[in-house]
């Protein structure tokens, strides 16, 4: 049975009271063109409102020992486990990936509930000699106060929680803005928060545009992190302008990310590990597949194999169990994605298969778009070079390994890459060479799991990561203490022999 809404317009969540906010905009089901609820439009007020209950709310939480903030986080991820379903049917209608990836996305934010609940226990730093004697030299994690995130439509949960559950259970408080396409993963998460005893402004979540709530939280004086998941322009200029106010600023901007596949290759792996990251959640991954490295030997067989099973791709309405690939975001994803068709083609890339917008009873009010394959496409054409975030995968021909790894490294992005092979040595000189955040062999590029760092290098990010034990690198200060205890005055570097 289908799921419903306890409201018809979502509120702010601000120092753990529901606040209405006047304005608003409708939140549209991209498979169906229909309205499923309002969402607030806030001001900069509403984000002033927040931070002062956030900054109240912090000096207290940061004193909870971190084990029993953890258990509020432990509440949460059997919170999200109990409302699996309920959740994933929800981030269907708003975000259009089909089902089982949504219940894999819910999967993701429980996985890190656990995974960062057992952080409270952990937190770890270092206990190291001191250079004097009866001296005692060690370094912890500090909080840093009150941070900001900033989370994209197209993991509207995962991301959420790989961002929210690290800076929570190392004792900050935390001004979300959720995406406006997709808000209510995170008024059900909030929700969430809410049950499960968590401090009221320790989580504040404040519904509306980047230009406006987003802008507010990157100039707030009081706010000390901004972390950050969306396009690469939004992403420098949030770094310019925490740079200005010395504010650490955590950022995550997408991919151009590649599969190599080698002459001696598993070809119907390969081609299974295309499909997958390429088309699944309709390209509209940071991770999707858009580019194919084949090995020349292998390209007419590698070609003919994909443009079979592409057939077998079912497109429509997410809900549906039957259907592999969903919507398009909104009519602005769809434009774009047409716009790169057209700049292939007068590149002359060959376009294989695909190409077009559904329209048509099946797709009535829907954004579709059919699975497309361009083939013969040159490393430094457009369609090979920029983020497209759409099902359109362009096949470029290489003739030698090096020549794979060098295509593959030739873009601006960085997040991940992927080598089908069966040679161990090209395996390893793989993950040496390719110049990304996260390496898959014999899998697609799609899938990274929580408890490792996810992020990239180049124009993929700034140096931070999101998730693993790393992302409480972005939450915390190190603090080096130094205890001496010799009951005299010992100088450093200099009362040494
Ligand atoms: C994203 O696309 O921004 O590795 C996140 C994956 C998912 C997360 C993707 N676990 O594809």
């Amino acid at each position: 049975m289908a799921v419903s809404l306890d409201t018809t317009k979502l509120s702010n969540f601000i120092d753990g009271k529901w606040v209405d906010v006047r304005k608003s905009t409708a939140v549209i089901n991209p498979a169906t063109g229909e309205e499923i609820v309002d969402v607030p439009l806030s001001d900069a007020g509403s984000v002033d409102d927040a931070v002062a209950a956030a900054k109240k709310a912090q000096k207290e939480w940061a004193l909870v020992p971190a084990p029993q903030r953890a258990e509020i986080l432990y509440q949460v991820g059997t919170l999200l486990k109990e409302r699996k379903e309920r959740l994933s049917q929800l981030l269907t209608m708003e975000n259009g990936k089909v089902l089982e990836e949504a219940r894999g996305e819910v999967q993701e934010g429980i996985d890190m509930a656990f995974y960062m609940a057992g952080e409270g226990r952990r937190l770890f730093g270092q206990t190291t000699p001191a250079e004097l004697n009866n001296k005692f030299a060690m370094s912890q994690r500090a909080p840093v106060g009150v941070v900001g995130i900033i989370t994209p439509w197209n993991f509207p949960i995962a991301i959420a929680t790989w961002k929210s559950f690290p800076a929570i259970v190392a004792g900050n408080a935390v001004i979300w803005k959720p995406a406006t396409e997709t808000p209510i993963m995170a008024y059900e998460l909030a929700k969430i928060f809410e049950e499960a005893g968590l401090p009221n402004g320790v989580i504040n979540v404040v519904f509306g545009s980047g230009q406006m709530v987003g802008n507010a939280m990157v100039h707030h004086d009081d706010i000390r992190v901004i972390s950050f998941t969306g396009s690469n322009d939004i992403g420098r200029n949030i770094a310019a302008d925490c740079g200005r106010k010395l504010k650490k600023v955590s950022l995550e901007m997408g991919g151009k990310n590649a599969v190599i596949v080698m002459d001696d290759a598993d070809i119907d792996l390969a081609v299974e590990g295309i499909l997958w990251s390429a088309f699944g959640t309709s390209g509209q991954r940071c991770t999707a597949c858009s580019r194919v490295i084949v090995h020349e030997a292998v390209k007419e067989k590698l070609e003919e194999k994909l443009l079979q099973q592409m057939q077998h791709l079912t497109i429509g309405n997410g809900l549906n169990e039957t259907i592999k690939v969903g919507p398009i975001i909104n009519k602005v994803g769809l434009e774009k994605i047409k716009d790169y068709i057209e700049i292939g083609k007068k590149e002359g890339a060959t376009l294989l298969e695909g190409g077009y917008e559904l329209s048509g009873t099946d797709y009535m009010g829907g954004n579709f778009f059919i699975p497309t394959l361009f083939t013969d496409v040159e490393p430094t054409m457009r369609i090979a070079q920029e983020e497209i975030f759409g099902p359109v995968v362009s096949l470029i021909p290489v003739q030698s390994f090096e020549e794979a790894i060098e295509v593959n490294n030739g873009v601006s992005y960085g997040l991940s890459s992927s080598i089908f092979t069966r040679d161990v040595n090209r395996v390893f000189q793989a993950q040496r060479d390719l110049d990304t955040g996260i390496v898959y062999v014999n899998a697609g590029t799609t899938g990274a799991e929580i408890h490792l760092p996810f992020g990239g290098t180049k124009g993929t990010g700034n140096g931070h990561r999101d998730s693993g034990v790393q992302a409480l690198d972005v939450f915390t200060e190190w603090k080096a203490i130094y205890v001496d205890y010799s009951g005299k005055l010992q100088r450093a570097q200099i009362d040494v022999e």
